[in-house]
């Protein structure tokens, strides 16, 4: 196999474990907390999840000779990648695999191919120490690959649990986001019910940063790609600070969570960065969200800096309000009419029909938007029920009404710059970057976790590792229940348990701190040029974690 200079140098790096679940297995201590409750909901959801909800939190602490024989049964496991892919994923599997084996050489690693629908379908490869070694801290989730099936018809159910008895499995360990959790705890409580003791342990995964509470620091992904994304971004700020002619008008992933614009912006430092909560909380309307923008650019142009750089979170649309309404409204139409529509190919065709079956003001939005525009909001929705706002190109929208709005203000000779703008989309690209050492010791630290919390017999549990601001070692691994993370909310017509997704708080310490800064970095040039992620290196270069988490966790 041909591999890079970097992935060879890559394959001797050696993962850091939390100080509690490092050295001999046979010196860790599970301890375990008071029972516990959703986050709301509490008696529809205990309803819901009548065989585990209200487990304890569980931590792992270094204490010798616990003579724990479980730790050292021997065991199948199953493993999947779940929804996009996030730098990392390898080494959760390269975690796990490494933990199995040290409490039992014979026990089995199978890895589910392409996804969930592995598991329905009973897609497997069995995953040998030859396999995870030409995976070691490298990015893709290719060792298996992923997929975006949702488990959650009585069929794919019974068929998860045909699978987990084909293949004796003692545990099906699932790495995704708040969604390919939520079917973890609804797969879990489905083994239980139906009398199979195949346990299912949730890894903590997304770029968007968008799965975390009170427990759970951060998913892992969102350090590389916000790192990644930050240093291309860093090196197009320098670029227009040297020919000082282009405004960059950059998308970043993160679906519906501005998690990963906030990060990039506190890295870089550039002269907007729309954050969708706020636009939410303030009612902006697309009208407003342009004058911000035009104020800077005139402003710029009065001292002479015609260029700039803007960031747009990807999933800004849906919460201008009265874009929101109108994707209500077409979830809804095209769902209600779903063979209707399936059978007009044409944009005007669509367009007449939604004529009727939108109201008016939402009609006349849609209207308004260019064709190419209107014609992503009506592309498939993904298998969760989320408009696919990658395919949104919101950076084209906002940059032709800027334009329109540059020229009324133009001839109002209320602007005299120049303007000249290009527009780019960063999202697939920092996905399967090389994990930083940050994602690959926390990755590595999150599999181990979860063989222990199988090996303790646990299931309906999400691995966790905090205290990550501290060096490695004193990072803290242990299990939540993910009952415990569960709200309902309404999804295709009826309220479901669904693990309730962490959106940028407007009084968090990160949105405060790039609050504080922007007036001034919308008027001068103050931008910040990370450069690329360092492996090699002093400490405070190469294992930094991103600045939102050390903002969230500062006292
Ligand atoms: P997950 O929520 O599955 O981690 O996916 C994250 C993400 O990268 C989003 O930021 C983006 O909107 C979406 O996946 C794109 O999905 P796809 O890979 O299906 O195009």
């Amino acid at each position: 196999m041909n591999i890079s200079p970097l992935q060879k140098a890559r394959y001797s790096y050696v993962p850091k474990l939390p100080e509690g679940i490092s050295g001999s297995i046979d010196d860790i201590a599970v301890e375990k907390g008071c029972p516990t409750e959703s986050i709301s909901d509490k008696e529809e959801i205990r309803k819901i999840f009548k065989n585990t909800y209200g487990k304890p939190l569980v931590t792992f602490k270094k204490a010798e000779n616990q003579n724990n024989t479980q730790i050292h049964r021997e065991l199948k496991v199953g493993v999947i990648l779940s929804g996009g892919q996030a730098p990392g994923g390898h080494n959760v599997i390269a975690g796990l695999f490494d933990g199995l084996k040290k409490g039992n050489p014979n026990s089995t690693l199978y890895g589910f191919k392409g996804g969930p629908g592995g598991l329905t379908d009973n897609k497997t490869i069995v995953l040998t120490e030859e396999i995870i070694n030409e995976y070691r801290n490298t990015g893709g989730f290719d060792i298996i690959g992923s997929g975006r099936t949702k488990i959650e018809s009585d069929e794919q159910f019974a068929a998860s649990l045909e699978t987990a008895k084909k293949l004796n499995l003692d545990a099906v360990v699932v790495i995704g986001g708040d969604d390919s959790n939520t079917n973890a705890a609804l797969l879990a409580e489905y083994f239980l019910a139906n009398g199979s003791n195949t346990q299912v342990i949730g890894c903590p995964k997304t770029i968007d940063g968008d799965l975390k509470n009170e427990h759970i620091e951060t998913s892992f992904g969102f350090d590389t790609a916000c790192k990644t994304y930050s240093e291309v971004i860093g090196n197009l700020c320098r670029d227009t600070n040297s020919a000082k002619k282009y405004w960059h008008f950059i998308k970043l992933m993160g679906r519906s969570a501005s998690h990963i614009a906030l990060e990039c912006a506190l890295q870089t430092q550039p002269n907007i960065c729309l954050i969708s909560e706020e636009v939410e909380a303030e009612a902006m309307s697309l009208d407003q969200i342009v004058e911000q923008i035009c104020t800077s650019i005139v402003k710029r142009a009065d001292n002479g800096d015609n260029f700039g750089v803007v960031l747009i979170p990807e999933g800004l649309v849906e919460f201008i309000p009265e874009i929101k309404k109108l994707i209500i409204e077409l979830n809804d139409s095209m769902a209600d009419g779903a063979d209707e529509f399936a059978k007009l190919t044409e944009f005007c065709e669509q367009t007449n029909w939604l004529s009727k079956k939108l109201t008016s003001a939402s009609f006349e939005i849609f209207k308004s938007l260019p064709a190419d525009i209107a014609g992503q909001f009506l592309m498939d929705r993904d298998p969760h029920g989320n408009v696919q706002v990658s395919r949104i190109e919101t950076e084209k929208l906002l940059l032709g009404m800027v334009e329109k709005k540059l020229s009324i203000l133009k001839e109002a000779k209320k602007y005299n710059g120049k303007f000249s703008a290009l527009t780019h989309f960063f999202g697939y690209e920092g996905r399967c970057a090389f994990p930083s050492n940050f994602d690959s010791d926390y990755c590595y630290s999150l599999g181990y976790s979860a063989f222990v919390l199988i090996s303790c017999g646990l299931t309906g549990y999400l691995s966790s590792v905090k205290n990550l601001t501290a060096p490695a070692a004193k990072w803290t691994a242990g299990g939540v229940p993910l009952t415990m993370m569960m709200n309902l909310e309404q999804r295709h017509g009826s309220k479901k348990p669904v693990i309730k997704k962490a959106l940028v708080e407007l009084d968090g310490k990160p949105f405060k701190s790039f609050a504080e800064k922007r007036v001034t970095w919308a008027e001068k040039t103050c931008f910040l040029f990370p450069g690329a992620i360092q492996y090699f290196g002093p400490t405070e270069v190469c294992d930094a974690p991103t600045i939102t988490l050390k903002l969230e966790k500062e006292v």
